[in-house]
């Protein structure tokens, strides 16, 4: 950057945290993309006076809403709900729903601005959005939960539609909690229509959603490591989490020839040196999605492996790792244990799970580093494919789903060589996905004028 930038930078940056007190994971999102796109705007007059960058940094609206259900007990309960609408320059807004103590106005807000790069990566028109709520679904019972759903969709329906606002799945909320939203929103607007992906089956959802996020950064992963002529064959794979993402990146690591070594809950990690298989995987996804166990009851199952709680697998020696929990789960330190161990390749499944120390580390030693919202993107990318069926209505089969995914995977990777290209060899990917995000909704912004 030069000296004016950096001054621009500085002042934008403290304008960002002035604005948003204590939101620092929103912060931390806005830092990492401005980063960026300050060296990218710099010959770029309208970007400048037309007050882009300062603009997409502005949710177009934060909803706020309370979340009164009953539990088994009889007791009234109150939780907070919420969605950031981010930007709909491109399409309706569109992203996950979170269930999760954590969830808070900073953390939504964060994933909805990286929702709308995301997004536009794609290639698909959707814009930028997020939700969710404090709830903690850990310990409830079905009911507990079916309760909770639908007093969350009996507020939020009035904020989402099919062509406004198509929420989804995220942490806490799988395919049993979009039911119960789905079948809510049903029943309130008499209406069938696509207002949520990552739908059953039955009722309008897609081939492949429940695999796309984390084959996709599989996917992503393989394209990076052929830049260097390699490929998953024989590798070693570390892997956090042990939920929908986690466990189906681990999937196609093994199906690609790779050997995954750790997968984590948030209790701590378990390292089978003999690896994760696709038989000790279908166990995985059983024990976490039907009995809702925890990660260290693997131990007991499966002899050989070990269980290390309250810790995280980045220490141990890999090829290539995948974080695929929550954001914030990879710190410097621990990305200069992964850099010194000879991992060469890092896809991110979750969101900003690396924070900017972490980021920066992975730059300066030029492995290879896929960011979160070019990795991650295979699954709201099947989501814009669920939107495609549920308007044709018409679902497609899994041959034409899987080669869409692959297809879009392909396509980000490229834009990201595109933006992303130093020479000599090394691509910054988080450059690449950010200059190639930003652009198409800051042109689709410099088009509509001054909204
Ligand atoms: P799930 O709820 O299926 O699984 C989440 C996993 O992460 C669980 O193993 C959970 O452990 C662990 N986890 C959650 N919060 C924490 C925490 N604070 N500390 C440690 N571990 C934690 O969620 P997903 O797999 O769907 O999502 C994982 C990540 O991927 C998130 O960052 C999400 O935003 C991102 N993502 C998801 C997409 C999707 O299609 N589902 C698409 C793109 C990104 P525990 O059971 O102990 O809570
Ligand atoms: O972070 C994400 O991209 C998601 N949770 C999926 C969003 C979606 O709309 O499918």
């Amino acid at each position: 950057m030069a000296i004016a930038d950096h001054v621009d930078f500085n002042r934008f940056m403290e304008g960002v945290k002035r604005r948003n007190p204590h939101q620092t994971e929103f912060v931390q999102a806005v830092q990492e993309v401005a980063e960026d796109i300050f060296d990218f705007i710099e010959d770029k007059e309208e970007y400048h006076s037309e007050q882009i960058l300062r603009r997409i940094s502005e949710p177009d609206r934060v909803v706020s809403f309370r979340v009164c259900w009953e539990d088994d007990n009889g007791s009234i309960r109150v939780q907070r709900g919420w969605r950031v609408q981010n930007n709909n320059a491109i399409g309706p807004y569109k992203g996950g729903l979170r269930f999760h103590p954590s969830v808070n106005e900073s953390v939504l807000k964060f994933l909805a601005f990286e929702q709308t790069f995301k997004n536009a990566l794609t290639g698909l028109p959707m814009g930028g959005g997020k939700g969710g709520s404090n709830f903690n679904p850990k310990g409830k019972s079905t009911r507990e939960i079916m309760r909770f759903c639908q007093s969350f969709m009996t507020e939020l329906y009035r904020h989402i539609g099919p062509d406004t606002d198509v929420p989804a799945g995220d942490i806490g909320v799988g395919a049993r909690e979009i039911g119960y939203m789905f079948g809510q929103y049903k029943r309130i607007t008499n209406e069938f229509s696509g207002v949520l992906t990552g739908k059953g089956l039955e009722f309008g959802g897609s081939l492949i959603r429940p695999e796309a996020t984390g084959y996709g950064a599989v996917y992503f992963l393989a394209d990076m490591l052929a830049t260097k002529d390699a490929d998953l064959s024989g590798k070693t794979a570390v892997i956090s989490g042990s939920g929908n993402v986690a466990t189906h990146a681990a999937e196609k690591i093994g199906q690609l020839g790779g050997k995954v070594l750790t997968l984590s809950d948030s209790g701590g990690f378990i390292h089978d040196p003999d690896g994760i298989d696709q038989e000790k995987l279908d166990w995985v996804k059983h024990h976490k999605t039907h009995r809702r166990g925890r990660i260290s009851e693997y131990v007991d199952e499966f002899s050989g492996a070990t269980f290390h709680e309250g810790k995280r697998p980045w220490n141990v020696e890999c090829d290539v790792a995948l974080p695929c929990a929550t954001q914030n789960e990879l710190m410097g330190e621990d990305a200069r244990a992964l850099v010194k161990n000879g991992c060469m390749a890092v896809s991110e499944g979750a969101n900003m799970p690396t924070d900017l120390e972490g980021v920066h580390v992975f730059k300066d030693a030029k492995i290879l580093f896929a960011p979160g919202k070019a990795a991650n993107a295979g699954g709201v990318a099947v989501s814009g494919l669920e939107m495609s069926q549920n308007s044709e209505r018409r679902p497609w089969s899994e041959d034409e789903l899987q080669k869409m995914l692959r297809d879009i995977m392909h396509g980000i990777h490229q834009r990201c060589l595109t933006y992303g290209d130093h020479g000599g060899g090394y691509t910054d990917y988080v450059k690449g996905a950010n200059i190639a995000g930003f652009k198409k909704v800051a042109d689709a912004m410099l088009a509509f004028g001054v909204v």
